[in-house]
């Protein structure tokens, strides 16, 4: 009998085997989207780490290709860490954190035309961490183009001030200038009870130009759109979560005018890394994160899937919203049937996506339960509630999940900015993996029923909220499904 995992997403991306982290590299080139990613091939554990690489020619179903980097003697030897790709005079070019005995330093690979193999240059580092400053970290990387020079952002952080970014700038990528700090956060303490914590350190910094008309873009310093700074909220006791921060980049400088969290799932959305593609759009590709302890991961043989690649934009009162790509309609299979139970409708499917339409009035709310057992013994639980102040909310409530031991199951909730009583609300869930958009703020969480009967969805409207449309869809899991079944039949085998 071939026994899948049930807990392995099949219509997310996940690594052939092993560990999966940060997405790296993401971009398109010549019609073909690219995603790199941070890859232990050898066991589901953040050790060795190497650039995993697959392709795509629509954002849903993806092909592996071989690795592109490995570890090798020099500055990379503990690991290939995370970065980004860009395109000089036609040539791809890497720009990654090398990891040797507790040091960061940023290092260059050239690529074929194909992306395929990649060649270290030969002189790195090219940068190494700036001296006489007590830095808490100083890895990851975001490169463009600015007046004809190249510019570059790594991701640290000052003791005593807070995280930053430093800012480089070069003719040809291989020897930098540093400029100083493009931006240094808040010396911020209480991350357990402040959601805008900026951490001691920003992992993964991604700086973009984002328009309420649409446009996005490379920064652009003589410009007065409002510019975007993603970066992952770091502390070395572990705690972490993305957040934007919004603001004016001029000259060296980006002023902060304000914050927002990225995902009100917090680090099972991390790392978020961004890309404008050949049509215009800013794509976010982001790390799930597992909500299982390590002894499960290894026995599983995997850990890590990446979330749905998302469009970001930004709206007129400046709030960043996030949908799936279109193209993920086209993975659709069968449409849901819903039946009626006690003032609730309910369908079933760990593979599914919903869509719904509801209104919201003040002191009302719209229940969503997910992966739940007919007995409610396990059980995820969204709610959308609007305030009697008007305030949107969505929670998602992990506690009765699962059955299981080890987990992570802490509530997820966050304020969702909404100026009618009217909302939209988007799911997808597949196997352990949720990820909710509430008007495109986005939620995703991680969660490990351990019932067969742990199936569907069930959504009631209460106290004068109003169900107007509910639709959904099976979705297909393509060729990951393919690589899954082979993958586990073999671990039968063995
Ligand atoms: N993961 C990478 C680092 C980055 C961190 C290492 C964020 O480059 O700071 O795998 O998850």
């Amino acid at each position: 009998i071939v026994l899948a995992d049930r807990y392995r997403p099949v219509y997310h991306f996940t690594s052939p085997s092993g560990w999966l982290n940060d997405p790296n590299g993401v971009s398109q080139w010549n019609g073909e989207y690219h995603l790199f990613y941070q890859y232990n091939p050898y066991s589901a554990d953040h050790r060795l780490i190497h650039w995993g690489h697959a392709v795509s020619t629509d954002l849903v179903r993806w092909s592996d290709r071989p690795i592109a980097l490995t570890p090798s003697e020099g500055p990379d030897e503990e690991g290939c860490w995370s970065g980004v790709l860009v395109e000089d005079r036609g040539r791809p070019v890497i720009v990654y954190s090398g990891h040797a005995h507790g040091r960061q330093t940023a290092c260059l690979a050239y690529g074929d035309a194909t992306l395929t193999t990649w060649t270290k240059e030969g002189g790195n580092p090219v940068i190494e961490p700036p001296q006489g400053v007590a830095l808490t970290a100083f890895r990851d990387h975001c490169v463009w183009r600015e007046n004809g020079v190249w510019r570059q952002l790594i991701g640290s952080g000052i003791r005593g001030e807070g995280g930053t970014a430093f800012l480089y700038e070069s003719e040809d990528l291989v020897s930098w200038r540093l400029i100083g700090p493009l931006a240094i956060g808040e010396a911020a303490a209480l991350p357990d009870t402040d959601p805008l914590w900026t951490g001691t350190m920003w992992e993964c910094v991604d700086f973009f130009r984002l328009g309420a008309d649409g446009t996005t873009g490379a920064p652009d310093s003589a410009s007065d759109d409002e510019h975007v700074l993603l970066f992952s909220a770091w502390d070395d006791d572990r705690t972490m979560h993305p957040l934007a921060a919004i603001g004016r980049y001029a000259g060296d400088r980006f002023a902060i005018d304000r914050y927002q969290r990225l995902d009100l799932g917090g680090r099972h959305a991390y790392a978020p890394q961004t890309f404008a593609d050949e049509s215009g759009r800013r794509v976010l590709w982001s790390w799930m994160q597992e909500a299982r302890g390590g002894a499960a991961q290894r026995a599983a043989g995997w850990s890590g899937a990446m979330a749905l690649p998302r469009v970001l934009t930004i709206d007129d009162i400046g709030v960043i919203r996030q949908e799936p790509v279109p193209e993920l309609e086209a993975a659709r299979g069968e449409r849901l049937t819903w039946r009626r139970e006690q003032g609730a409708v309910a369908s079933a499917g760990d593979q599914i996506e919903f869509d719904l339409d509801a209104s919201v009035p003040a002191g009302s709310a719209v229940t969503i339960e997910m992966l739940s057992t007919p007995d409610g013994t396990e059980k995820t639980v969204a709610v959308v509630r609007r305030e009697a102040d008007g305030e949107l909310t969505l929670t998602v409530d992990r506690a009765r999940s699962s059955l299981g031991e080890d987990l992570d199951t802490s509530m997820h909730s966050g304020a969702v900015p909404a100026e009618h009583d009217h909302v939209r609300v988007r799911g997808f869930l597949d196997r352990s993996s949720l990820e909710i958009f509430v008007d495109g703020i986005a939620l995703t969480t991680r969660v490990y029923p351990t019932r067969a009967d742990a199936v569907g969805i069930r959504v009631q409207a209460g106290g004068g909220a109003a169900l107007a449309r509910i639709d959904g869809w099976r979705v297909l899991g393509q060729e990951q499904e393919v690589r899954l079944s082979g993958a586990a039949g073999s671990e039968e085998d063995g």
